[in-house]
Formats: structure tokens, sequence, C-alpha cells
């Protein structure tokens, strides 16, 4: 199956289902992805049977198959002041590598809405979560692995009532606290992803710019349609686009992407860059299985340049 002629979707897709978990979960989707110690480690997300979200750890060697551990790698918290905040589930963690460990954002439920709360670690065995780092309404944060002037950079989406929920860059000199926010990039109208936007993998370097892959929404009559894109990001200047492609780079088509606990989404929380070129984008099908697919990194970018649209 292409991705715009320029990339495929894995023959042997779906790489993970509630199958594969041997604890009881509903789903198996919106995996934070990493390389690390030459393993590819993807941390998931399932629906328990009470409809509420938790974080389980599946190991591979060589990105397609994988080996679910007994254990769930992230719960709820039960005490101090995240189990306030991920009450009703945590979900959609993305894995940010920043200097020498790796930085967890996820988004935490509860009766106050939805927020983002931050973890780290070194070995993915220990986890600390550090602290909430939005207010209610917000989703999808990715960190970028470098400081810019000093300063951290994220990508998040604040949601709103007057305007199409967009994509906004902040920054920080801690983690901890973030500011200095704008809107970096906007739903174009009648366009595939003119309904709501959001960040997806958090981006990684190519010798043209940050590379972040994304995820665009186009209501229907029957339902919203989630497809990914990909937008490239200054250098030295995370907040300025250089380009964003204007087809989107993949839709639902397989029938695990078509149907399923939510029907026609292709979501994306994490992308690998490979030493070849390439570049494995993993994305949860209908908020129900894993999937991956490959793709040439400089096709992408091409993209991004030479076929764009306007970001606002
Ligand atoms: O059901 C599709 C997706 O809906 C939400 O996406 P967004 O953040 O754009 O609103 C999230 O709940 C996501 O987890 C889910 O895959």
């Amino acid at each position: 199956m292409n991705i715009e002629n320029k990339s495929i979707k894995y023959e042997k897709n779906p790489i993970l289902t509630k199958n594969d978990v041997p604890y009881p979960v509903t789903t198996v989707h919106n995996a934070g992805m990493v390389k690390y110690n030459n393993r590819y480690i993807m941390l998931f997300r399932s629906h328990t049977h009470n409809g509420r979200s938790i974080i389980g750890r599946a190991d591979s060697s060589d990105g397609f198959s994988f080996i679910v551990h007994p254990e769930p790698f992230l719960m709820p918290a039960s005490d101090n002041v995240f189990a306030e905040y991920e009450e009703f589930g945590i979900e959609d963690l993305r894995i940010c590598p920043v200097e020498d460990k790796y930085l967890l954002t996820y988004s935490a439920y509860s009766r106050h809405g939805v927020r983002i709360a931050l973890a780290r670690t070194r070995d993915f065995e220990n986890v600390e979560r550090i602290a909430l780092i939005t207010q209610a309404d917000l989703r999808n944060v990715v960190i970028f692995p470098e400081k810019f002037d000093g300063r951290y950079a994220r990508l998040d989406r604040p949601h709103s009532e007057i305007s199409p929920w967009s994509i906004w860059v902040s920054y920080s000199p801690d983690l901890i606290h973030w500011g200095d926010s704008r809107v970096i990039m906007k739903p174009v109208s009648y366009h595939w992803d003119e309904m709501k936007i959001g960040p997806g993998a958090p981006p990684f370097k190519t010798n043209k710019g940050w590379l972040h892959i994304y995820h665009g929404v186009f209501k229907t009559m029957a339902g919203a349609v989630y497809r990914l894109g990909a937008a490239l990001h200054d250098l030295s200047d995370p907040g300025k686009i250089i380009g964003i492609a204007d087809k989107w780079i993949l839709q639902p088509d397989a029938p695990w992407e078509v149907s399923g606990y939510v029907p026609n989404v292709v979501f994306t929380c994490g992308a690998i860059p490979e030493d070849d070129g390439m570049v494995k984008i993993y994305w949860g099908g209908a908020d129900t299985v894993m999937c991956v697919g490959t793709a040439v990194i400089d096709d992408l970018v091409q993209l991004c340049l030479s076929d764009n649209r306007p970001p606002l």
C-alpha cells in the first residue's frame, strides 16, 4: 500500500493487538516509540474494561515483531498530585529523547479535564513523574530533542471553542514552566486537515529541518477521518515552519484502520529515523491495533518543500 508513492505500509500489519497482551485489555494503540540499546521500545496505550487507559510496554529487535511485557509499564498514579489528575486514565504517551534521558509526555484524564503530565526515564525500568506541565484542555505534547538559545521547546495543542484546534510552540527553561506560546500551524479550510490538527511523533532532525509527522482530521457526514501529514521546522528556530506537505502521507484504508473502536483513524505518537535514511512510522489503527510503515526521509522532506500549503 503506497503512502503517496513514497513509502509502504508493512505487509504484516497489524503488528500488535490486544491478543498479544498477557493482561486484560480491549485495545492496543497510539504508542510512543524509541530505539534504545539497539532494541525498539513501544509504550502503547490500552483501554481496560472500564474504558480507562493504561500504558503497556513491548520490545523488538527489528521494529516489526514485538513481545509485550507481562505487566503494564505505567498505570494511573495512586498518590500525590498526579493521582487527582490521572483518575480517568493515561493516554497517548510520547517518548522524547532529550539530552541523556527520555522524557515521557502523556495525557492525564480526570474530572478536571485533560492535561499533560511529564515523566522521565533513563532505562525504561524506573520511571519518575516530574510535573503536570499544562492546564486543562491540552493534548498531544512533543518535546524537541535539543535546546534552542538555552530553552527547551515543545509543540502542543490547546483546545479552543472559537478556532479550529491548532499546533502551538511553547518554551521552557526547566521543562516544568512553559510559556512564550504562539500558534504556528492551523488547519486549512476544505482540506484533509480542516477540522483539527495535532502534534504526532516527536520531531527528528534531518539536514533540511526538524521533520514532524502530525495528524489532521476531516469531518464527513459519516464521522471524522484521521490522517497523517508531514511538516518541516527550521533547525535553529522550531517555531518557524519551512514547509508543510499539502497532501496527507498516510490515510486509513486497511480493514483494521477503517473499522474498530473508532473507525477511520490513523494516529501516530512515534517515528524512528534509521541510519539508512529510512524512517519507521508507527500508528494506531482505528484506536484498536498498532501498525508500522516505512518511508524515505528525504522523500518526506521533499514533499514539505516542493508541494506545500500555508502554515496559518
Ligand atoms: O479517536 C481518534 C483520536 O482522537 C483524539 O485525537 P485528538 O487529540 O486529535 O482529538 C485522541 O483521543 C486520540 O487518542 C484518538 O486516537
